[in-house]
């Protein structure tokens, strides 16, 4: 077993109150990872975590298993030093939200996540940067502890791993897949898993649908910008996958860039490219994000942010 793994067992053996959380805006990785922490100190333990969120949790995930663990920080009191803490999934002390004086507060903060970050805030790091998910180092962690765990652990895992990967599109290497044969050969069903998906209101997916029909294609089709004004940003669930996916289908297509109106002079934007890196972008807009993945948020007038973004994919 790891040093970092004994470490991290003995603190959850010691600790009367844990603490887990993930980045705001919980993806599926995010909400699947603190569920099934929560689930593995439940099972090996008897202990009881505390979970919470800030922002929203997209109506696609209402039916994952144990979705009901998490609330909402503002309502559970954390005014409390909590013996342990947990942040998970984060990459960025920017993405942390309102629960973030309970992390600082916490006795001891350990965090377990994939995204590259040169800041940690965690006194205990079970990080790998290489992992396609915060699940698979959950999955990792879960293996070198020697834990014991049940259907919606493997379950929770799975989903982690799929939602973030874009069912494995966005995969480096092996790893992710070889995690997700080792929980299909203990039971989990990927088709059920997926279809519990099917679940986004019917304004999502039209306002998506539209959104791609008034996309505009720049440099040989190479580059294609969405916008989802801030009438249409209310009928969004999660970030637009719907669209971004289907814009890139198209024959050509390089890199595809969606533009949120999220209010006004606030602008959330997705990037996402089929083999070039999309990342260097982002991070121009103050962003970052993975190679094929990435996104910013840029505090500026639509119109501004997307002639920024037509500027910035010159020459491509
Ligand atoms: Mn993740």
């Amino acid at each position: 077993m790891k040093n970092e793994t004994k470490i991290f067992l003995e603190k959850i053996e010691t600790a009367k109150s844990i603490l887990l959380t993930a980045h705001k805006n919980l993806d599926g990785d995010a909400l699947c990872s603190i569920l099934a922490l929560s689930q593995l100190i439940y099972l090996n333990y008897g202990k009881n975590c505390v979970c919470v969120y800030d922002g929203n949790i997209p109506d696609a995930f209402r039916y994952v298993t144990l979705r009901g663990r998490v609330r909402f920080f503002d309502q559970v009191d954390l005014s409390k030093p909590f013996d342990l803490a947990v942040l998970l999934d984060y990459g960025t002390v920017n993405n942390i939200g309102g629960y973030r004086n309970a992390l600082d507060s916490a006795k001891f903060l350990v965090e377990i996540d994939h995204h590259k970050n040169d800041n940690k805030l965690g006194q205990l790091c079970l990080d790998d940067d290489t992992a396609a998910a915060t699940a698979c180092v959950l999955y990792n962690l879960m293996m070198d502890a020697g834990w014991k765990y049940d259907d919606k652990v493997l379950d929770l895992l799975a989903m982690g791993i799929l939602t973030d990967t874009g069912s494995f599109k966005y995969a480096k290497d092996g790893r992710a897949l070889r995690i997700m044969g080792d929980l299909v050969d203990k039971g989990v069903e990927i088709q059920k898993l997926l279809e519990t998906l099917n679940n986004k209101p019917r304004k999502t997916i039209q306002t998506e649908a539209r959104v791609v029909a008034d996309a505009e294609f720049f440099y040989r089709n190479r580059l294609v910008i969405a916008v989802v004004d801030s009438a249409a940003y209310k009928n969004l669930d999660g970030r637009g996958e719907n669209a971004l996916a289907l814009l890139g289908q198209i024959k050509g297509v390089e890199y595809i860039v969606l533009l949120k109106e999220q209010k006004e002079n606030q602008i959330g934007v997705s990037m996402r490219s089929k083999t070039a890196p999309v990342n260097k972008f982002a991070e121009q807009l103050g962003g970052g994000g993975h190679m094929c993945a990435a996104g910013a948020v840029v505090r500026d007038s639509l119109e501004n942010v997307k002639q920024q973004v037509i500027d910035l994919f010159k020459g491509v």
